[in-house]
């Protein structure tokens, strides 16, 4: 625990009638809690015999947390925040002889086990879930009601990726499994896929004769209802630039639910597959071209679906920016122009690509072309990847960091002055959560919590209404959104600039906003300050007085 810091902040406040522009406003974190701190205590859930946690699904009560561990999936009961307890423990493993298989091949044994890399409710009654198998993906349902598998299980090729350390990722929409992964043993036919589909509608791949896809390393998945789209976001090889060996770019790719494939043209194939570059760099720098996660923020209450964005947290492929990463923002808005816009041409004899302008057949990526001519097909077949690249909102990076990030979660809170606040949990490889709130005078990181020491090869973070949840090698753990009891006093309570947290001064504690109906009310004097950090520079010039906490 940093308390200079703290105290430094108490100074800050004294002498806010100064308005320092310095106050409060910090890249780095204003409190650090080390692992174990009481300040910031986690709950975990261990169990000996129970590895790799590295897949989350929660119940959409958020009771039930369901874990994608090594040779097994667990339900945990989540409820309460004092303890995480086990309410069932599902166990599927491979036999000995296709472990033993496995490893003549040539594998591991320790990598020969099934390790649980798609978990996604189906419906209300069934989650789906995919495990690596031995090196042989295999698919089975789970029945939410009875706790139980299938007995049967289903091939999961182009479902889960056979070798455990391959990412994929995999998005349950109306009973329906899409997913992006490769499908094959040696984990060089990447594919994205629709599985369970409703027999009318037939299941649906990637026609794969064209280099839709250029070795890519896919990372997550979104549905986005008002489009009726599933956005997939992965880095690959950025073959456009074939002035550089090797430059990988990050994109988002499109395609829409209602794609049944064509009739001759792209049969049983995507026709609303789309693909764009994401660009995370400032003007004149080298990129952030590694996309590591994205979560999505819905739009606030009455604006409109445009408004919807995408935090992503890049790292980048250059020496320069080794260890470095950056958060961009994106919205739907700019997807949306970037995809009905013009798309790049390839030269088939120089496998060039170029925004030479041609006639325009059809409308690649746009929904409902199943009914097209062959040649608007064949068109849409051959124009997939935007002329124009994605940029971030405001055309700039959020922030930067010298900690290599590699989750994002998001979340919008209302604060104790009534107004919402973007917060952002971001995990490091090394076991660092970032707890950072975008204000309008930048990132203020809240503080720095740690949550593991050794570094964790694959790992995945999770929020619940107030809660994160850690998947790691060990186990599983959980920690508050905030611990606002921490803060003695108003000025530490509203220094901190938690937007999670306000000032009771009926009770004279630091308060969880959402959880103390008093603590809006009672806190005026406070949210003053909040006000007054945010706009110190305004109301100098309006000529307020400080005020001050009592
Ligand atoms: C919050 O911080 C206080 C003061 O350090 C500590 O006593 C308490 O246990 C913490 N609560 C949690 C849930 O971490
Ligand atoms: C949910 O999906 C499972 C598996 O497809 C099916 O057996 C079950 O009937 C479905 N339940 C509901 C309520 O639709
Ligand atoms: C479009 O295709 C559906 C079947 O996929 C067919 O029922 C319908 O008549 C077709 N519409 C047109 C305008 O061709
Ligand atoms: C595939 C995978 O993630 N394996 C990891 C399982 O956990 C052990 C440590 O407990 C790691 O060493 C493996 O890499």
């Amino acid at each position: 625990m940093q308390w200079s810091e703290m105290q430094r902040s108490e100074l800050c406040l004294l002498v806010l009638s100064l308005l320092l522009p310095q106050c409060g406003s910090s890249v780095t974190p204003r409190v650090s809690f080390s692992l174990g701190s009481p300040g910031r205590a986690l709950t975990s859930f261990l169990l000996h015999d129970v590895q790799n946690c590295t897949t989350l699904l929660l119940s959409p009560d958020h009771h039930i947390l369901y874990v994608g561990a090594q040779d097994a999936v667990l339900v945990l009961d989540v409820r309460h925040r004092q303890g995480i307890s086990l309410i069932r423990k599902l166990e599927w493993s491979p036999t000995e002889k296709d472990t033993e298989e496995c490893s003549m091949k040539g594998k591991r044994v320790e990598d020969c086990a099934n390790f649980i890399r798609v978990l996604e409710f189906l419906n209300r009654t069934h989650i789906y879930t995919c495990g690596t198998f031995a090196f042989s993906p295999r698919c089975v349902y789970i029945d939410t009601e009875t706790l139980s598998m299938s007995q049967r299980s289903d091939e999961g090729r182009g479902r889960c990726p056979y070798d455990p350390y391959q990412p994929n990722t995999a998005i349950a929409v109306e009973g329906e499994l899409y997913t992006a992964t490769v499908a094959d043993y040696r984990g060089n036919r990447p594919v994205i896929s629709r599985h369970l589909s409703e027999a009318a509608r037939g299941d649906l791949k990637l026609d794969d004769t064209l280099g839709w896809l250029e070795e890519p390393t896919f990372m997550r998945s979104m549905f986005v209802p008002v489009e009726e789209k599933i956005y997939f976001f992965f880095s690959e090889v950025g073959r456009e630039y074939d002035f550089i060996d090797r430059l990988l770019v990050s994109r988002v790719a499109q395609i829409c639910i209602s794609d049944v494939g064509g009739q001759r043209t792209l049969q049983r194939r995507w026709t609303t597959f789309a693909k764009a570059q994401l660009l995370c760099q400032d003007d004149g720098e080298l990129p952030y071209n590694l996309i590591q996660d994205m979560d999505i923020l819905p739009p606030e209450q009455g604006a409109a679906p445009e408004d919807t964005l995408f935090y992503g947290v890049f790292t980048s492929q250059w020496r320069l920016k080794s260890g470095l990463s950056a958060v961009c923002v994106f919205s739907l808005g700019s997807f949306r122009s970037a995809f009905s816009g013009s798309y790049k041409v390839l030269n088939r004899d120089t496998l060039q690509w170029s925004s030479r302008l041609h006639e325009k057949i059809a409308s690649p990526g746009e929904c409902g072309l199943h009914n097209a001519s062959d040649s608007a097909l064949r068109f849409v077949k051959e124009n997939f990847l935007t002329d124009e690249s994605v940029r971030p909102v405001d055309k700039r990076l959020t922030l930067v960091s010298q900690h290599s990030y590699s989750h994002i979660s998001v979340k919008r809170v209302q604060a104790a002055n009534g107004r919402p606040y973007t917060t952002l949990f971001l995990l490091t490889v090394t076991g660092l959560i970032h707890k950072v709130v975008l204000l309008q005078t930048g990132p203020h990181i809240i503080e720095e919590i740690q949550v593991f020491k050794q570094p964790q090869t694959i790992t995945s973070m999770k929020l619940s209404k107030d809660v994160i949840f850690i998947g790691m090698s060990g186990g599983v753990l959980s920690l508050p959104m905030a611990n606002c009891s921490f803060y003695r006093t108003c000025a530490q309570c509203v220094l901190s600039q938690d937007p999670f947290c306000g000032w009771d001064s009926g009770r004279r504690v630091c308060a969880e906003v959402g959880r103390s109906v008093t603590t809006v009310l009672r806190s005026i004097l406070c949210w003053a300050f909040f006000w007054a950090l945010e706009l110190q520079v305004a109301t100098m010039e309006a000529g307020h007085q400080p005020v001050i906490c009592i």
